[in-house]
């Protein structure tokens, strides 16, 4: 299958998923219902599914498997969008990586994130995310909040005096918010908490560092995902972003993406064509469990459809149009307007 162009798109061009989009189906109260696909053959699949860029995480594709998939992912016309090391899954990293209250976590943290910088050379990504996975607690008290802060600060500082040093501006981080899970209290829950903790990191690193704000995410608080992606633009803090769909304010389902507010996402990419947004489009999206394992890419082509379709439908929407409902104060109006580019002929 060919790959997915977006037209008129600035930069980096095409769409991306990351190997862990495919797996095997488990979810918090059940075990895998299929058989998991071994990591380096998730690779030509995302490439048959029509994807220019992979993800994977330091658990999934190992340093040492690092040039494998490098060759691989060259052989198959794949480019690695970002790299991440996973500071959630290993029961080592149960109260978290950078603000575990344990100084030997937090040290192991600090290694496996070194690590992943390298490896992430050698995949030839230019970013590296960090999901704050299970930075956070679950009972007050548990951790001192104010050193968990300089704790981050700390940690993101040593990861990009490191990156600056060896490799000078070849690889930047962005940091991907997330509320409510799965610790009850997270920290870098929302774009505006991590756009104030880059804001204390070291001056001179400062611009090595920005966000991957996800759908999901906004949503599951009840934020409105559009403003989480422009105030990141108004900051130039948007690296990368990391799309798909959420049922309402729940558990994060990572559904495809355009499922469930077309409109709203219609608008998003109004958003993100008029800045200019040249980083990567990326969907972190979920097979579900009940999909057979011969289905488990149709998560990939919905969401690209969906993506493909509103995209050209956004290039549509006149801005002046925009402008002159604004003026007029109409704003049902608009809304109505928006509702024509995305239902009408
Ligand atoms: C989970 C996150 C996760 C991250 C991934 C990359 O809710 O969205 O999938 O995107 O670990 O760091
Ligand atoms: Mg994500």
């Amino acid at each position: 299958m060919s790959r997915y162009e977006l037209k008129n798109k600035v930069g980096m061009n095409g769409l991306g998923a990351g190997v862990w989009n495919i797996g095997p189906g488990n979810d918090p109260f059940g075990g895998p219902t299929r058989d998991p696909i071994p990591m380096l053959d998730r690779l030509p699949m995302l490439a048959e599914a029509g994807m220019t860029y992979y993800e994977a995480h330091d658990v999934e594709i190992t340093a040492e498997m690092a040039p494998a998939a490098a060759k691989l992912a060259r052989k198959l016309g794949l480019k690695c969008a970002m790299y991440t090391p996973s500071f959630f899954a290993a029961p080592v990293f149960k109260d978290g990586a950078m603000t575990s209250n344990d100084p030997a976590v937090r040290k192991l943290g600090m290694a496996n994130a070194l690590k992943a910088v390298d490896t992430t050379i050698v995949l030839g990504a230019k970013t590296m995310v960090f999901w704050n996975g299970r930075e956070g607690f679950d009972f007050v008290l548990a951790k001192n909040g104010r050193d968990a802060f300089k704790r981050l600060v700390d940690g993101f500082n040593a990861v990009g005096h490191y990156a600056k040093k060896n490799y000078g501006t070849k690889i930047k981080f962005a940091i991907e918010p997330k509320p409510n899970e799965p610790r009850a209290n997270m920290y870098m829950a929302n774009v505006g908490e991590v756009l104030y903790l880059i804001s204390r990191l070291d001056k001179e690193i400062q611009p090595l560092f920005g966000l991957n704000p996800e759908t999901a995410h906004s949503r599951i608080a009840g934020l409105d995902y559009i403003w989480d992606i422009e105030l990141c633009l108004e900051a130039g803090k948007l690296f990368h972003i990391h799309l798909n769909a959420q049922d309402g304010q729940r558990y994060d389902q990572d559904l495809p993406f355009g499922y469930t507010e077309p409109l709203k996402d219609l608008a998003l990419l109004v958003v993100l064509q008029d800045a200019k947004y040249a980083g990567p489009v990326c969907f972190d999206v979920k097979a579900p469990r009940v999909d057979d394992p011969k289905n488990i890419c149709d998560i990939l082509e919905v969401s690209s459809n969906n993506l493909m379709w509103l995209w050209d439908r956004a290039l549509k929407v006149d801005r002046k149009k925009i402008e002159q409902f604004r003026k007029a104060n109409r704003l049902t109006a608009l809304s109505g307007y928006l509702a024509q580019c995305l239902y009408g002929k």
